[in-house]
């Protein structure tokens, strides 16, 4: 298939880029490399460290004589989308990682929310627009999250949910609860992408995708030069990776409030299988589908007493939990259940968390601690002011 990866930079779009490479698929990255400018401007850095996109793909070239096309543009630049778009061979699937993806960055402050949302919500909408004026029957492949649905009292469907009131009855999408602003920019994406399929007849498939967790694919694992970026600070880092690093650093792990927030979580070795098997199996014209792209459900704390269990038990190093006052805005002890059949009946096997896996990622940690700034492992943002901690805490 002719795929256009967008974000193909990023963590997850690198990965993929590189399996549906390998898996002969001809692939474009389109990338403005703005999260490396982000990392600059905040003093972060993988753990990692990573190479150029330009020395990426040569590599790949070097080891695999097959070619990954790269083109430096930002996708809320409509003009430059559409030239990409309106190519000769049209793309069979575009897949759109091109996003601000972390809650903490949207919360700093009005301007990293609005940065998020212009590069969001506008890049979304370009791309829909691009798509119905010059490749109609390209298939979107969008990187949605489980974090639209946020944490309701009920089962979490895929997308829709039926609804009865008034003795009438109707297949509705399901209400979403955001918890953040980020959150928020991707209800926002699913609502333009229903819209333009329905109006449209676009083809699209959500990919409520769980929280990512690992570091090795086959692909990734060919050269230090094809490495892929992991977070570690308090922005961009995700929860069980940082917990595996943090046990590297004998950092306690910074469970935020009780740890009883329980999440979808996905490996990176899913997550580049369910991009092909989305691709694979197109959304039909005027279709919108949500695929729930996760495997299994944790709170954090029984994360984290997995990863202080394997810590001490199999590799003998001491690791503490520490319950840190809770950054952000969110329910510590709810009811969590989310349904996931879509991608399993096409095909999906899942890799589960294991003790192998815990291991690979401190053993991974441990060979670069001295990339690690400690400075930035605490959580620094606040959902909340300090006046409103203050008064709500008076409720
Ligand atoms: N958490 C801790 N300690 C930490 C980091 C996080 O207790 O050191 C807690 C958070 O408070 C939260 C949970 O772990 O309750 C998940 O936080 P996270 O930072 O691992 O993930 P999140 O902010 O939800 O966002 C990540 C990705 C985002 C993706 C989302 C999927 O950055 O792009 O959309 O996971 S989901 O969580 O399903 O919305």
């Amino acid at each position: 298939m002719k795929i256009l990866i967008a974000g193909g930079d990023g963590y997850c779009g690198w990965a993929s880029a590189l399996y549906l490479s390998a898996r002969d698929h001809d692939v474009t990255i389109i990338d403005n490399f703005i999260r490396r400018k982000w990392d600059n401007e905040h003093d972060l850095n993988s753990l990692v460290p990573i190479f150029t996109l330009d020395e990426r793909v040569k590599e790949w070239n070097r080891l695999t004589g097959k070619t990954i096309h790269i083109i430096n543009i930002d996708v809320t630049n409509y003009s430059a989308l559409c030239e990409i778009i309106n190519c000769e061979t049209k793309f069979d699937a575009l897949v759109h990682f091109a996003q601000q993806r972390s809650a903490p960055f949207s919360m700093i402050n009005c301007d990293h929310a609005i940065r998020t949302h212009i590069n969001n919500t506008v890049g979304n909408m370009n791309i829909l627009w691009a798509l119905h004026e010059y490749s109609p029957n390209t298939h979107l492949v969008k990187l949605g999250t489980m974090g639209e649905y946020g944490t309701p009292n009920i089962d979490i469907e895929e997308g829709f949910i039926t609804i009865e009131h008034n003795g009438r009855s109707d297949r509705l999408p399901y209400p979403k609860q955001p918890g953040s602003f980020y959150h928020l920019t991707k209800v926002s994406d699913s609502d333009q992408i229903i819209f333009a399929c329905r109006t449209w007849n676009l083809r699209a498939t959500d990919l409520n995708q769980g929280i990512v967790y690992g570091y090795n694919t086959d692909e990734i694992d060919l050269s230090p030069i094809l490495a892929n970026r992991f977070d570690y600070d308090h922005i961009f880092g995700t929860v069980l990776n940082r917990f595996c690093i943090q046990v590297a650093l004998g950092y306690p792990l910074t469970v935020h409030g009780e740890g009883g927030q329980t999440r979808s979580f996905i490996d990176i070795r899913d997550t580049v299988k369910c991009i092909e098997i989305a691709c694979q199996t197109p959304a039909k014209p005027g279709e919108y589908r949500v695929f729930n792209q996760f495997t299994e459900m944790f709170s954090v704390l029984e994360l984290a007493k997995l990863v202080k269990q394997v810590s001490e038990n199999i590799m003998n190093i001491p690791c503490e939990i520490s319950h840190l006052k809770n950054p952000r805005t969110e329910k510590e002890v709810h009811y969590y259940n989310c349904i996931n059949t879509n991608l399993r009946s096409l095909g999906l096997q899942p890799t589960l968390l294991s003790n192998e896996t815990i291991v690979s990622l401190i053993q991974l940690a441990k060979k670069y601690t001295n990339q690690v700034n400690l400075k930035l492992i605490p959580p620094q943002i606040q959902w909340k002011s300090e006046n409103e901690q203050i008064s709500a805490a008076k409720q």
